[in-house]
C-alpha cells in the first residue's frame, strides 16, 4: 500500500540529484559534449534514467474507464475517449478558415412549429442538416459548436401521437466528425442512432412511429456522446397528445446546456474544448439556447396573455432548477409528460428539468414588467443561465402595486 509512495520519493530525490549535476556541469559553463566525455558521466545519467522508469513504475493509475461497467471500455460508451482526438484537432486549425461563422447561435426561443390541426396520424418528413461551425458564447468568445441545422438548441419538431416520421439526417461535408441522432421519442435501438450514423457529406434517413406523446430531448449519441452533446448537438421534439394540449397565446422554446473550454469563464478569443472539466462535470458556461443572452428580451408577451414554455435540458451534466423570477407556474406536465393517464401539476414555484429531459409550464402573465428565467441553482447565473420574458400592458394594482407611507408622502406616522 505505502511502497509507490516510497518508490516516488526516491526516484524524485535521484532524479533530483542527477539533474543537479548535470546543470551544476552547465552552468560552470563546460560544454555538454564534455559532460559526457568524462568517464562518471554515465552514473547520473543511469540515475536519471532510473529515476524517470522508477516513477513510471510507482505511478499506478487506472484507465479512466476503470469505474465503466467491465463490457464499455471507455469513460463513455464507445470505446472513445471524451478528448479531441488530436489529429481532428490540428485538422481543425488547419481548415479553420473553411467553418461556416455564425452570426448568432441561438435558436430564436419564438421559433415554436404551430399547434397540430389534424385529427388523424399522418406521414410526416424532417430533414436536418449537421454543421460544425464557429461562433460567440458571449461577445469575442468564440466556439467550435457542433449542430442540428447551425443553431443551438436544433430546430424544434412538433408531431401527432400515432403519427410516422421520415427522418434524414444529413452530415455537412465541412464536418470533421461522424455524427447521428438519438431522439429520445424514438422506440427502437438507439432511438434512431443505430440508423443515423452519418460520415461528413453523408445523408441517412429513417422511419419510426411516434408511439408516445410527450415533450422529448434529441441529441447526437456519437462516442464519445458527452463531448458531441457538450459541443450543442442537442434539441427537443414535441409529440402532441392526440387531443392536442389546451390553446395558448404563446408559446416558447428554451434549452439549457453546458459548455466546457478549457481556461477561465469569460477568457475571450477562440475557446478550445475542456474534456477535464467535462468529465468532472465543471462547465464554463451554463447557457439558455447556446450562448450568452445578450439582445434581450427576446421573449414577449401581453398581459393578460396565456403563456407556455417548452423547457429542455441538454445536459450532460447537470440537472435544471428552472423558474421564473416573479412568476408562478399555475401549471406545470413533470418531466414532460402528457397524454392519457398522466396528471398535470397545479402551482409549481420551481420544476425540475433533468438532464436529455423537459418540462413544460404554463401560466398567465397579470402584471407588466421583465421576468427573468433562471435555473435557480443560481450560481449558474454568473455562467450564462438566464433569459428575460417582457411583459407589456396595463399595470394591475390589485395584484402588484407599491404602497405609498404616510411617511413618505410626509404625513405623520399611525399606529393600527
Ligand atoms: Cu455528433
Amino acid at each position: 500500500m505505502y511502497t509507490y509512495i516510497i518508490l516516488e520519493m526516491i526516484s524524485a530525490l535521484a532524479g533530483a540529484v542527477a539533474v543537479i549535476v548535470f546543470l551544476e556541469h552547465i552552468l560552470r559553463q563546460r560544454p555538454v559534449r564534455e559532460f559526457f566525455k568524462k568517464r562518471w558521466a554515465f552514473i547520473p545519467s543511469i540515475v536519471f534514467v532510473i529515476a524517470f522508469f522508477g516513477g513510471m513504475i510507482a505511478n499506478k493509475t487506472y484507465a479512466p474507464n476503470f469505474a465503466m461497467p467491465p463490457f464499455m471500455h471507455s469513460h463513455a460508451p464507445g470505446g472513445i475517449s471524451a478528448a479531441l482526438p488530436f489529429g481532428k484537432v490540428l485538422e481543425f486549425f488547419r481548415n479553420q478558415s473553411h467553418f461556416e461563422r455564425v452570426a448568432d447561435i441561438s435558436a430564436d426561443p419564438n421559433a415554436v412549429p404551430p399547434a397540430i390541426e389534424r385529427d388523424a396520424p399522418a406521414e410526416v418528413h424532417i430533414d436536418l442538416r449537421v454543421r460544425e461551425v464557429v461562433s460567440e458564447i458571449a461577445s469575442g468568445i468564440y466556439y467550435n459548436y457542433w449542430t442540428y441545422n447551425g443553431q443551438v438548441p436544433g430546430p424544434m419538431l412538433r408531431v401527432r401521437e400515432g403519427d410516422t416520421v421520415i427522418l434524414s439526417l444529413t452530415n455537412d461535408a465541412s464536418s470533421l466528425h461522424h455524427h447521428n441522432i438519438d431522439l429520445h421519442a424514438v422506440t427502437g435501438p438507439g432511438g434512431g442512432a443505430t440508423l443515423s450514423d452519418v460520415n461528413p457529406g453523408e445523408t441517412k434517413t429513417f422511419k419510426w412511429k411516434a408511439l408516445n406523446p410527450g415533450l422529448y430531448v434529441y441529441h447526437c449519441a456519437m462516442p464519445n456522446v458527452s463531448t458531441h452533446n457538450s459541443h450543442g448537438q442537442y434539441g427537443m421534439i414535441l409529440v402532441e397528445p392526440k387531443g392536442g394540449l389546451p390553446k395558448v397565446d404563446k408559446e416558447f422554446y428554451i434549452v439549457q446546456g453546458e459548455l466546457y473550454t478549457v481556461g477561465e469563464t469569460g477568457k475571450r478569443g477562440l475557446v478550445p474544448f475542456d474534456s477535464n472539466a467535462l468529465v468532472a462535470g465543471e462547465p464554463n458556461y451554463v447557457v439558455f439556447n447556446g450562448r450568452i443572452e445578450d439582445n434581450v428580451p427576446r421573449m414577449k408577451a401581453n398581459v393578460g396573455d396565456r403563456v407556455r414554455i417548452y423547457i429542455g435540458n441538454g445536459g450532460v451534466n447537470l440537472i435544471s432548477s428552472f423558474h421564473i423570477i416573479g412568476e408562478i407556474f399555475d401549471t406545470v406536465y413533470p418531466e414532460g409528460a402528457m397524454g392519457q393517464g398522466s396528471s398535470v401539476l397545479k402551482n409549481v414555484q420551481t420544476t425540475i428539468v433533468p438532464a436529455g429531459g423537459s418540462s413544460v409550464v404554463e401560466f398567465t402573465v397579470d402584471v407588466p414588467g421583465k421576468y427573468l428565467l433562471v435555473d435557480h441553482a443560481l450560481a449558474r447565473m454568473n455562467k450564462g443561465a438566464w433569459a428575460v420574458l417582457e411583459v407589456s400592458g396595463k399595470s394591475n394594482p390589485e395584484v402588484f402595486s407599491p404602497v405609498v407611507s404616510e411617511h413618505d408622502s410626509g404625513g405623520s406616522m399611525h399606529m393600527h
